[in-house]
């Protein structure tokens, strides 16, 4: 796609919002859900990632956690995540709201994240609700309970079947209906209700920027749609933007 006229909107843009899925960090070798390689093609959902499969078998989901922390501890942000820590600094308004728990927004600079479903790096007392930092691989003691009261404590992510935060969500619907353009990055689209953001976006009259190398449901209610790899796309977005955004300014 032609990258000319979101180099127009971006520069007469105030307002950016962005949507990031797993697909954002797979360029770090950190596993999608779905799709080839995806997680959710070796390990079943409800057995992992859902309340009723914590209660019945804590120590496999935190096993599977434990696993994961592993893997995302030892990887760095990719050059994507850096240019969106970047455009915080750009646009007059930018608002970053992430499915990842990863944290590697944060990594990479980012300050102001919402975070839709969590944070792995984040514990919860399953008894008090208390969350606290832990950032243990592996962990010490499985499966962990809390110093304070000795409940079992959960991953401070959210499974299938249960609520997101009321409050983030609110400030993610909020930025989604008052943005001028919203990038959707490395998401499948599917999970609710993280997918309307965009739908929201897109019916409040912002544009629609999709980054994906493969077709998703919001394809369609895209005004752009770029097919490749965020890690890749994005820098060559920023290069000519910046170069654009200097010129004028001189
Ligand atoms: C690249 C790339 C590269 C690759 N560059 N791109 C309405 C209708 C139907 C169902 C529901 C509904 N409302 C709620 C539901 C139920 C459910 C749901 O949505 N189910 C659908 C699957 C049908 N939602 C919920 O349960 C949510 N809760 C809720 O709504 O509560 C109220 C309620 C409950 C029940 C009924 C009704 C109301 C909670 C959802 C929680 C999701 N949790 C997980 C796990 C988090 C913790 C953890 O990580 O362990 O969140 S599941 C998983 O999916 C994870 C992700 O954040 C989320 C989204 O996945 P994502 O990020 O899109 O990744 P992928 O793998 O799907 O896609 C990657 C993309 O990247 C692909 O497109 C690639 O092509 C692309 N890609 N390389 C750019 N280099």
């Amino acid at each position: 796609m032609e990258i000319e006229p979101l180099i127009e909107l971006l520069l007469n843009t105030t307002r950016v919002a962005v949507l990031t899925g797993a697909g954002i960090s797979a360029e770090c070798g950190i596993p999608t859900f779905r799709g080839e390689g995806g997680l959710w093609k070796k390990h079943r959902p409800e057995e992992l990632a859902t309340p009723t499969a914590f209660s019945q078998n804590p120590n496999l989901v935190w096993e599977w956690y434990d696993w994961r922390r592993g893997i995302i501890g030892s990887k760095d942000p990719n050059p994507g995540h850096e240019v969106l820590a970047q455009w915080e600094k750009v646009f007059p308004s930018f608002s970053l709201v992430t499915q990842n728990i990863d944290g590697l927004h944060q990594k990479s600079g980012s300050t102001k994240v919402l975070e839709l479903h969590g944070n792995i790096w984040k514990f919860r007392c399953t008894e008090e609700g208390t969350i606290t930092d832990n950032h243990d691989v592996p962990l010490k003691k499985m499966p962990p309970l809390c110093e304070a009261c000795g409940a079992l404590l959960r991953p401070h992510v959210v499974w299938f079947g249960e609520s997101l935060s009321p409050t983030i969500l609110q400030k993610a619907f909020l930025t989604s209906a008052s943005c001028e353009a919203m990038f959707v990055i490395g998401t499948s689209a599917v999970v609710q209700p993280a997918a309307s953001l965009p739908l929201q976006a897109a019916n409040a009259g912002a544009k629609i920027v999709e980054i994906n190398p493969d077709p998703t449901p919001l394809t369609s209610y895209a005004d752009f749609s770029f097919r490749g790899k965020s890690g890749e796309i994005l820098p060559a977005i920023d290069k000519e933007f910046s170069r654009r955004f200097k010129e004028a300014k001189e």
